[in-house]
C-alpha cells in the first residue's frame, strides 16, 4: 500500500541517517509498522520517540525558507502524545515556553501531541489586535480575525493596549474550544523593549515577544501529519524590524520614524522609509542583546546558512530551498543568498502549513 510504502521509506531514511538499526532491527520495525497500519485501516503507525525526535529534526533540516537550518540538529523534542485534556495541554505548553525563553538564553523546542489536541492560535505568544467602531485597530493587525474569535468565545482582557498578550485556544477531542489566559510573566512570555542606541525610541512604546512559536503548521513525515506540533526557534531581526513592526499592514511605525527622525517624508526620493527602517533594524538588535534575548542578524544569518549549504554538500545531500523567503528583507543584495540559485523542492519529514484552524 502507499501508506505502507511511506512509512517503509521513512524507516530506511531513519535508519541509515542515524544508524540506530541494522538490517534486522529495520525488517522487525517494518514487520511490526505493518501490522499496526493494517490494524488501523486509515495507515497509520505510532512512531518511536526517537523517531518522532529525528523527523522533527529532519523536518526542519527541509525548511525551505528557514535561514536558521545550521541548527538543525539542536532540536529539543517533548514527546506530549500521552496527553487527553486541553488542561493538561495548557501546562505543557507552558512548561514548553518556560524551557525554551530559559531566560534569554533561547532554546529550540517542539512538543509533539496528538491529534486529539488542536490548539487554535498561529502562535503560541502573539499580541491581539482589538477593533474600533471606525475600523481601526490597536495592536498587531494580523491577529485582528483572531482577537474577535477569542473575545466571542468569551476573553475577557485585562486592557486593550497594543501589545497585550492573546490567550491559548485549546480543543480537545469532541469539545468545545476553551480559552487559556497567557500568563504575563517573563519566565513564560518574555517581552522585549525596543530602545535605540542614541535616538529617543521612548515616545514610540515599541516591543516584541522574545519567542516566534509557531503552532499553525503539521509535521509531516512517513504518511502521518500531526497538527500539534508547535516549535520555536529564535528570531532573526529583521523579522520584527523590517516586517512586524514596519509593514504598513502591521504596526506600520516608519512614518513615526522618520518623523522623529526629522526626515522629509513628503518625498519619497528623500529615502525617509529606507533611513527610518534601518534605525528601527539597528533598534531592535540593539533592544534584544542588552535584554540578555538570544536573536540573530540577517549578516550572520546569511553566513550561517551557507555554511548549513556546505555542511549538507558534505553528507551529499542537496540544500534545497525558497529564494523569496531566504533573502533577507533589508539590504537584500548585500546577502550572499541574493546571488545564489536554490531549487524550491519540498522533502519529507517536513512542516507543512494548514489553514487557520478557528472558525
Ligand atoms: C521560517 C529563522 C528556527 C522552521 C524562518 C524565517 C526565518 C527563520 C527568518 C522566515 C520567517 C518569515 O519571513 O516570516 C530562524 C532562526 C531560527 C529558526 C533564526 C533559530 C534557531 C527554526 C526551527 C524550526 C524552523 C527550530 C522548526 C523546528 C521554520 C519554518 C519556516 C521558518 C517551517 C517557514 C515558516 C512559514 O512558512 O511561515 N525561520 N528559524 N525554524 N522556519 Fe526557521
Ligand atoms: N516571522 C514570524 C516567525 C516565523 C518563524 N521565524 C522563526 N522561527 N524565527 C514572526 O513571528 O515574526 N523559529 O522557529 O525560530
Amino acid at each position: 500500500t502507499e501508506a505502507g510504502e511511506r512509512a517503509a521509506a521513512c524507516i530506511a531514511q531513519f535508519a541509515n541517517e542515524t544508524g540506530a538499526y541494522d538490517e534486522e532491527a529495520a525488517s522487525g520495525r517494518l514487520k511490526a509498522i505493518a501490522a499496526e497500519q493494517e490494524a488501523a485501516a486509515d495507515g497509520t503507525w505510532t512512531p518511536s520517540t526517537e523517531e518522532l525526535h529525528w523527523a522533527a529534526k529532519v523536518a526542519w533540516r527541509n525548511s525551505n525558507r528557514c535561514i536558521g537550518r545550521l541548527h538543525w540538529r539542536s532540536l529539543h523534542l517533548f514527546d506530549r502524545r500521552d496527553i487527553r485534556t486541553a488542561g493538561d495541554a495548557y501546562e505543557a505548553l507552558i512548561a514548553h515556553l518556560r524551557f525554551a525563553t530559559n531566560g534569554g538564553r533561547i532554546r529550540s523546542t517542539i512538543s509533539v501531541f496528538s491529534d486529539r489536541i488542536r490548539i487554535l492560535n498561529p502562535q503560541l505568544i502573539r499580541f491581539a489586535g482589538f477593533r474600533h467602531a471606525d475600523g481601526s485597530i490597536t495592536g498587531d493587525p494580523m491577529l485582528a480575525d483572531f482577537t474577535d474569535f477569542a473575545l466571542r468565545l468569551g476573553w475577557e482582557p485585562a486592557r486593550r493596549g497594543p501589545f497585550e498578550f492573546l490567550p491559548l485556544i485549546l480543543q480537545a477531542e469532541g469539545e468545545a474550544p476553551r480559552v487559556f489566559e497567557l500568563p504575563d510573566d517573563p519566565d513564560v512570555a518574555l517581552r522585549v523593549p525596543i530602545r535605540h542606541p542614541e535616538l529617543d525610541f521612548e515616545p514610540l512604546g515599541l516591543q516584541w515577544h522574545a519567542l516566534p512559536v509557531i503552532s499553525n503548521m503539521d509535521l509531516a513525515f512517513g504518511g502521518l501529519r500531526f497538527r500539534t506540533a508547535p516549535f520555536n526557534g529564535y528570531y532573526m531581526g529583521t523579522e520584527i524590524g523590517a516586517r512586524n513592526l514596519s509593514d504598513v499592514n502591521r504596526y506600520n511605525k516608519l512614518p513615526e520614524i522618520a518623523r522623529l527622525m526629522g526626515l522629509d517624508t513628503r518625498r519619497d526620493r528623500s529615502l525617509w522609509r529606507d533611513r527610518a527602517l534601518v534605525e528601527l533594524n539597528l533598534a531592535v538588535l540593539h533592544s534584544f542583546e542588552q535584554a540578555g534575548v538570544k536573536m540573530v542578524d540577517h549578516h550572520t544569518a546569511s553566513e550561517q546558512y551557507l555554511q548549513f549549504e556546505a555542511l549538507e554538500a558534505r553528507q551529499e545531500r542537496e540544500t534545497t530551498g525558497d529564494w523569496a523567503w531566504l533573502v533577507p528583507p533589508v539590504s537584500g543584495s548585500v546577502s550572499p543568498l541574493f546571488h545564489k540559485e536554490v531549487r524550491n523542492v519540498i522533502k519529507t519529514p517536513n512542516y507543512l502549513m494548514r489553514d487557520e484552524a478557528y472558525p
